[in-house]
């Protein structure tokens, strides 16, 4: 839905496609969920939205591939989309009605991603990954080991984990998740996975959502969010984000104090 003054930019399909009971139990033991097609009803818009952010603002971050850190909050339409049925149904479902969203990026790879996960939290954090490219195992369709999102940190995985699948590469044990655009990934941060193969120029736009921190944990989840401090930021969403001000935002916003003063020090700061 459109607000706040921002203009309509799109139609406004709704998801018409619930999670099912096996889905979220396929989610639960497995770590991901690939929902075909999901996002056909708004893929012409996505797909316009992102070349724009990344012509303008475009990528401030580059390591092989090219990456706009909080991606969604410089576009009315990426806006619309967030607070959309097709990611309000799906992360509510996941991560209860009162989630949180914590950040997003729009990537352009023109390397692969090794082995890894994206961190292990004290609740449930979920990425939505969006490709915009068809993607087969041959060109750098994302790889996930199902059931990893189980195991413990440090009790059955530790930190030889990355180097030591690095070097099997292709030999993990996983599954492949060939997509074309209009498929909806979703992910647990626990979840390992690898993009492997050939890969140039993938588009991939990652929205990250949490279940809502209990007290007693926001002390991690503002560590967490300090760590963006690597990107030069001082907020974790862009300005169209900011301006919505919504529910969603405002745990996060409570405790990006961490991330501030890393930035007041930071010789990559940089505004906007
Ligand atoms: O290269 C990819 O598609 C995987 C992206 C990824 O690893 C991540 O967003 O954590």
């Amino acid at each position: 839905m459109a607000g706040c003054g921002r203009p309509m930019t799109a139609v406004e399909p709704e998801a018409t496609v619930s999670i099912t009971e096996s889905q979220l139990d396929f989610f639960d033991w497995f770590g991901f969920l690939v929902l075909p097609g999901y996002l056909d009803p708004v893929l012409d818009s996505l797909d316009g939205a992102f070349d724009e952010v990344m012509r303008d603002p475009g990528p401030t971050f580059r390591d092989g591939r090219e990456l706009l850190p909080r991606a969604v909050g410089y576009s009315d339409a990426l806006v619309d989309f967030l607070e959309s049925s097709f990611v309000e149904k799906p992360v509510a479902e996941l991560c209860g009605g009162d989630f949180n969203y914590l950040t997003s990026d729009a990537n352009l790879f023109r390397v692969g991603s090794g082995w890894h996960n994206d961190g292990y939290l004290p609740v449930r954090h979920v990425k939505l990954l969006v490709y915009l490219d068809p993607l087969t195992a041959c060109d750098g369709a994302l790889r996930v080991i199902p059931g990893s999102n189980r195991w413990d940190w440090p009790t059955t995985v530790d930190a030889r984990a990355a180097s030591f699948f690095d070097t099997l590469d292709e030999n993990v044990p996983h599954t492949v998740l060939e997509t074309r655009p209009g498929d909806l990934v979703l992910m647990d941060y626990r979840t390992w996975h690898a993009a492997l193969g050939r890969t140039t120029g993938r588009r991939m736009l990652a929205l990250s959502f949490s279940e809502r921190y209990p007290e007693a944990e926001l002390p991690v989840l503002e560590r967490w969010i300090a760590d963006y401090d690597r990107f030069g930021l001082d907020t974790m969403f862009g300005p169209k984000v900011l301006e919505s001000d919504g529910p969603r935002i405002q745990q996060v916003l409570a405790n990006e104090g961490e991330l501030r003063r890393r930035f007041e020090a930071s010789p990559l700061r940089r505004a906007g």
